[in-house]
């Protein structure tokens, strides 16, 4: 008898336990790679746009185009998360990603940080972190990409909150080529996905 009430109460708190995680209540699992592989595009993309445009200096109205454009690519088809999402631009310089649940393109109190995306100027690379503590990281080929004026705005922007150059050097990630994405998300999606980011007639012009 009390065997039967023992397995109850286990199932009881695996049901619970399953509910809050599993759906409502938090943020579902996230593909790092897909953030990682279009927070790059976006950010390089936006660059050349901005010099193309021959910008001198970096704006509040650029860093509000620019962020609508990186939600555009976070959500360009294919998508890879079950809700639209939002991103923040936050005043140390790092992006919140987070489920925009009624699409206004705000983090109202309900919906949940999905992802956090930071400048690690020293070692030169982004690192882009879920919730549950995974993180994966992107580290420019071309060099030049964290010289940028977007990048150097975004550094000027985390050095007037206090943070220093050397801050993040501590900071473990799976490397972008070994980070795996959570078993829910199938490889084929994952590739057509990636595909459909490099090649999904997005413009940097408005
Ligand atoms: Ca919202």
């Amino acid at each position: 008898m009390s065997n039967m009430k023992a397995i109850l109460g286990i199932a009881a708190v695996g049901f619970i336990f399953y509910t809050v995680l599993g759906s409502g209540g938090g943020a579902r699992a996230v593909d790092l790679g897909q953030v990682t592989d279009r927070t790059s595009f976006a950010l390089e993309n936006y660059s050349g746009f901005l010099e193309q445009k021959e910008v001198t200096e970096i704006s509040d109205a650029n860093m509000q185009e620019f962020t609508r454009y990186y939600q555009d690519v976070l959500n360009n088809e294919p998508r890879f998360y079950g809700e639209t999402l939002g991103v923040a631009y936050q005043d140390d310089a790092s992006f919140t990603g987070y489920a925009d649940s009624n699409d206004n393109g705000v983090q109202d109190s309900d919906e949940a940080k999905v992802f956090s995306v930071e400048l690690d100027s020293a070692n030169e690379r982004l690192i882009v972190s879920d919730v549950s503590g995974n993180s994966t990281e992107y580290r420019s080929s071309g060099g030049g990409f964290f010289t940028g004026m977007l990048i150097g705005s975004m550094l000027s922007r985390q050095g007037r909150s206090g943070i220093m150059p050397g801050s993040f050097s501590s900071r473990k990630t799976v490397a972008r080529s070994a980070y795996r994405a959570p078993s829910s998300f199938g490889s084929a999606m994952r590739s057509s996905a990636r595909s459909g980011a490099r090649s999904g007639g997005l413009s940097a012009g408005k």
